[in-house]
Order: C-alpha cells, then sequence, then structure tokens
C-alpha cells in the first residue's frame, strides 16, 4: 500500500528513513526527538551538530544509527501561532522537502510522525489534513515510494469526533464501541418494517452519485432499511449490460471499467492506493481474488455507484453488510460522492477498520 496509517511508536519502525520532527537547532529535544535521539544514540546527535541547523519547513538527513530505519530525515515543523503565519504552507513544505531528500537519495519507505501537532501546537485534525493531502500529492509521482503516517497516541475518540455524521450512523447500527448496547436494526424492528421499504433498500444499494451530501440521519434511515430485509442482489444499470458481462472474473471486469472510463492502469491503481506490483499480478492472472478492502479501493478509483460496487465485489466473492463499520464507512464515503481514497482511510482509521487499497 504506497499510503497507510497505523497507531505506533516511530522509533520501532523498520524502514529506509523515519521522519524526525525537530527545532531549527537540530540539536535534540522532547517529544519524538527525544525519543528518536535516545532510540539512535549519541553518534545521532554527533552527526547532527554537523549540519548548521535547519530552517523551518526544510529538511536535512542522517543515519539511523542504532534505529532499525537506516536513515533519518529531520524536519522542523512551524509554530502554530493561529494560522494566519503561513504555517500550512511551511507543514506543507516539510512533508514535500522530507520525501523530495528521501527519493533523491532511493529510500522507498519513509514513515512520518505528525509533524508539529505536539509541542508546536498545530491542531491536530488539521495537521493530519496536511500531512494526509501532502502525502498523497507526492505519491502521484513517485508511485513506487511506500509512506508510512505513525499516529502515537492511543485513544481514537477524539479522532472519531471528527465525523459525526459517520459516529451518528454507526450509533444507530450499535457498532460504535461507544458501549451502547443492542443494534438499531434489531429483530423485531426487522419485523416491523412495511415490505415497501426494500424499494428504499434498492435506492440505497443502487445510490448514483449525488452533487450534495446526504444527512446522517438519511443515510441511517436507507441503511435501516438495507437491514430491514435481506439486501437483494443489486439491480444491474441495464439489463442488456449484465447478460453481456455475466460471466466475467473480478480481473476482467476491472480491466473493462478502468477502459470505460477513459483511465489509464497507473491512474487507477494510483487513484486506489494500489501498489503496481499487486495490480500487475491482478492484471495477469484473470482468476485474481483480491482481498475485499482492495476490491472496495478500485471501486472508489472508479468513483462507482454503490450498487456498481457490489457488482465488482460480488465478483470476488463479497457482498455488503450494513451492519458492519468497515462496509457503513465505505458506503457512507460512496454514498456522499466522496471518492478519495486517503479521505477515506482517515476516516476507518479513526474506528480501527481495515484500510482500502494493498
Ligand atoms: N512515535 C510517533 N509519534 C510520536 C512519538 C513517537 N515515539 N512521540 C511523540 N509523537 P512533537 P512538534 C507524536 O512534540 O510538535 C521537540 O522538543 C506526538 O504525539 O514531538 O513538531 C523538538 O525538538 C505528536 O503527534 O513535535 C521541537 O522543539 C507528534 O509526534 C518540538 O518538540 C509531534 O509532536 C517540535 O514539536
Amino acid at each position: 500500500m504506497p499510503f497507510q496509517l497505523i497507531h505506533g511508536d516511530i522509533t520501532k519502525i523498520r524502514c529506509d528513513a523515519i521522519v524526525n520532527a525537530a527545532n531549527e537547532s537540530l540539536l535534540g529535544g522532547g517529544g519524538v526527538d527525544g525519543a528518536i535521539h535516545r532510540a539512535a544514540g549519541p553518534e545521532l546527535l554527533a552527526e547532527c551538530r554537523t549540519l548548521g541547523g535547519c530552517r523551518t519547513g526544510q529538511s536535512k538527513l542522517t543515519k539511523g544509527y542504532r534505529l532499525p530505519a537506516d536513515y533519518v530525515i529531520h524536519t522542523v515543523g512551524p509554530i502554530w501561532q493561529g494560522g494566519r503565519s503561513g504555517e500550512p504552507e511551511l507543514l506543507c513544505s516539510c512533508y514535500r522537502t522530507a520525501l523530495s531528500l528521501a527519493a533523491e537519495n532511493g529510500l522507498e519507505t519513509v514513515a512520518f510522525p505528525l509533524i508539529s501537532a505536539g509541542a508546536y501546537g498545530y491542531p491536530e485534525q488539521e495537521a493530519q489534513r496536511i500531512a494526509v493531502q501532502t502525502i498523497a500529492a507526492f505519491l502521484e509521482t513517485h508511485p513506487d515510494m511506500t509512506v508510512t503516517l505513525v499516529i502515537y497516541d492511543g485513544t481514537p475518540d477524539r479522532r472519531r469526533s471528527w465525523y459525526p455524521e459517520i459516529s451518528e450512523l454507526l450509533d444507530r447500527a450499535g457498532k460504535s464501541g461507544s458501549g451502547q448496547s443492542g443494534s438499531a436494526f434489531s429483530g423485531a424492528q426487522k419485523a416491523a418494517k412495511p415490505r415497501r421499504r426494500l424499494f428504499r433498500n434498492m435506492n440505497f444499494a443502487g445510490a448514483v452519485r449525488k452533487e450534495t451530501a446526504d444527512t446522517a440521519a438519511e443515510i441511517a434511515a436507507d441503511a435501516e432499511y438495507c437491514m430491514a430485509e435481506p439486501m437483494p442482489a443489486a439491480v444491474p444499470a441495464s439489463l442488456k449490460e449484465e447478460l453481456l458481462h455475466a460471466d466475467e472474473s473480478f480481473t476482467q471486469m476491472l480491466l473493462r471499467l478502468i477502459d470505460a472510463h477513459g483511465m489509464t492502469d497507473a491512474e487507477c491503481y494510483k487513484k486506489a492506493n494500489i501498489d503496481r506490483k499487486l495490480f500487475s499480478k491482478i492484471r495477469s492472472d484473470i482468476h485474481y481474488r483480491p482481498k475485499k478492502a482492495t476490491a472496495i479501493a478500485f471501486a472508489v478509483a472508479l468513483e462507482l455507484s454503490a450498487e456498481e460496487t457490489e457488482d465488482l465485489l460480488r465478483r470476488a466473492g463479497y457482498a455488503f453488510s450494513p451492519s458492519t463499520p468497515f462496509d457503513i464507512i465505505v458506503l457512507y464515503f460512496i454514498k456522499t460522492g466522496n471518492y478519495n481514497v486517503f479521505e477515506i482511510n482517515e476516516a476507518l482509521f479513526a474506528y480501527d477498520q481495515v484500510l482500502i487499497g494493498a
């Protein structure tokens, strides 16, 4: 997976380079900087002394010494001063210069902490947004690199508060992990649903992209209809189309859709956050059975509707279940027309779900 988000301690990560959230002196400090110097040993400080410091928004490279990572890229994030002193541009520049330095030195796997989001006071959600966007933009031109954003804090609750609509949907499904018992879609409720709601169910499964986002309540209501009755087979856009492609395997359907959407293979796998090597494997094996998260990543890259996504999933032997958090979150993004795989992964990460891509 070219981009991933994980929880952990960056000093433990084995990769070509980890990035340090340093200060302009490059002579060490607290937070992740202190942890990296402690783990790397005194030789790191000795090399840092030879570098003559580093300006805010810039990056410098040293060896990793006793760290599992081969190198450390030291970058200096901006101190948060309210957001009007060029902080977003400087923070972007940290990620860009660090990644460029890695690429220039042939380093392919790089792990970042959330620069500036600790002692330097950058609001965490905004800091993460800039990190993800800048890394995603860089990977557009460097698809063979793998970049990991390492989140240190243990409690996901704060991140969940960034997604009030998704939290509401999961609460209704009894899947928020907030201690609520029972499901909003309990057997008694299912039994009480009138059959006509099946029509709504089919609307949900066949939702087309919308210009504007539905409210969480509307989506939840649709999801509820889905649970009211077993989800029917998705209704094909056209019967003729279905007959033409009835026997297609996952690979065959994927390649046909890439062509039909006027995309190149590279555009598709990059947008799906799929590794080029995995794509080649899928391309060369018409019976390839991807993981569900991989199949969904392609559906997102192709901007398929919920119905089309179900069809593609079926070719790999999967279905959506409106009672699992992963599916509820993915369907939320598809239904609201947000096909940004990186944003979807941020939300999945906030709820401790598997990320999409591979
Ligand atoms: N692994 C991953 N992330 C970590 C770790 C770790 N071991 N430890 C902390 N974090 P900060 P800044 C996270 O304060 O805001 C230093 O004194 C932490 O939760 O380390 O850029 C420097 O010398 C937070 O999300 O860096 C500078 O003077 C993120 O790393 C100043 O702090 C950054 O927090 C830089 O401040």
